[in-house]
């Protein structure tokens, strides 16, 4: 055979390789994700689209709820969600998650023991984890040092900074906060305990600027809050920009939660889907991720690659003893309306 001959078959195959999948299916032209805000570095859509001539377009939501909400309401746009842990098992539980086919993601060896069995989907049959991190409270260091929940929950502390505070915009995450803060679990569906922390909620609304889980961080940075309720990696972000700006997990304890990229089951689109999910869990890839993000990475490999500075640094990969005061938000079943009935209230409060 010709080598001219050859060069044309060799290039035949590798054009066919790349736009078929593993079974056999085209690969879309168009891959639709919803994701939380400031959550990839846009770079990594980029990097894929050369790759594989898939144009990512995101849409973003502020909370699993919101999330859940569009997807029940039948929204059928979505190749990609990123829903938090609780709320995988809830949508798995609700049949709103395709099965994924490992055969599309052999990248999913890459990732550590510790996320490639999780509670919330063992086996990893619908989802990957995709970042992790803690919430807490970030602040402006040149005006305050907060090491405590009472800040946000003492009346008498919060009014010290009345409309300086923001807290998220987020059911569980809030009222989580507030139980935290009474030293009870995050997941309880003790109807008494609810209570309280709805009282303790109302208490501090006055002094709360926003319920916000989109900004909250930039709302520092432009000096209009001095201290909030929020997610790690958010503030750590801001951080380099902004070296007033850091975290804390309050010595009461706070959230530990992992988010997942899971395909809807009414997906047009699924292997191209899973050709995202291996892409993304390719060390150097999840590496540039948390590198934009400074949430952690499930994938191990990936460590070599993550800025030192990240890895290092204890409220992003925190120490054992401080893991044992972090508590993961769980399903709590029968109990979601009554959670979902004291956020509403707390928020409808004083309008
Ligand atoms: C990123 C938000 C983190 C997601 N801006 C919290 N589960």
């Amino acid at each position: 055979m010709k080598k001219s001959t050859l060069f044309v078959i060799v290039l035949l195959l590798s054009v066919l390789l790349v736009a078929c999948q593993g079974d056999g299916q085209k690969l879309a032209e168009e891959l639709h994700i919803y994701n939380w805000s400031e959550y990839i570095d846009p770079e990594v859509f980029t990097a894929f689209e050369e790759e594989y001539g898939v144009k990512v377009i995101e849409d973003t939501f502020s909370s699993n709820e919101e999330l859940l909400a569009k997807i029940q309401a039948g929204a059928t746009g979505y190749d990609l969600i990123v829903p938090s842990d609780y709320m995988v098992e809830i949508m798995i539980e609700e049949g709103l998650l395709a099965e994924l086919d490992h055969a599309n993601i052999a990248n999913i060896a890459n990732l550590s023991a510790l996320f490639s069995d999780p509670p919330y989907d063992p086996g990893l049959v619908h989802c990957v984890p995709y970042q992790w991190g803690t919430t807490g409270i970030g602040y402006n260091s040149d005006e305050i040092e907060p090491d405590s929940w009472a800040y946000i929950f003492d009346p008498t502390m919060a009014a010290e900074y009345a409309g300086q505070i923001t807290m998220l915009n987020d059911s569980r995450e809030s009222i989580g906060a507030a139980l935290k803060y009474l030293g009870y679990s995050l997941n309880t569906t003790d109807e008494a305990q609810l209570e309280e922390a709805k009282q303790v909620l109302l208490a501090t609304k006055p002094y709360i600027y926003s319920y916000d889980s989109d900004q909250f961080e930039d709302l520092i940075a432009a000096d209009e809050v001095i201290y909030g309720h929020g997610w790690s990696g958010d503030y750590f972000a801001a951080a380099v920009e902004d070296e007033r700006i850091w975290y804390v997990i309050p010595e009461e304890g706070g959230v530990v939660w992992a988010d997942n990229l899971c395909i809807p089951a009414t997906s047009k689109n699924k292997s191209t889907a899973e050709l995202f999910i291996n892409f993304v869990l390719q060390p150097e890839i999840a590496a540039q991720i948390t590198n934009f993000t400074w949430y952690g990475s499930p994938v191990e490999a990936a460590n070599e690659f993550i800025d030192p500075e990240i890895l290092e640094e204890p409220a992003i990969y925190p120490s054992a003893e401080t893991m044992e005061r972090l508590e993961w938000i769980q399903d709590v079943g029968e109990a979601t309306p009554l959670y979902e009935r004291i956020w509403t209230e707390v928020k409808a409060a004083g309008q």
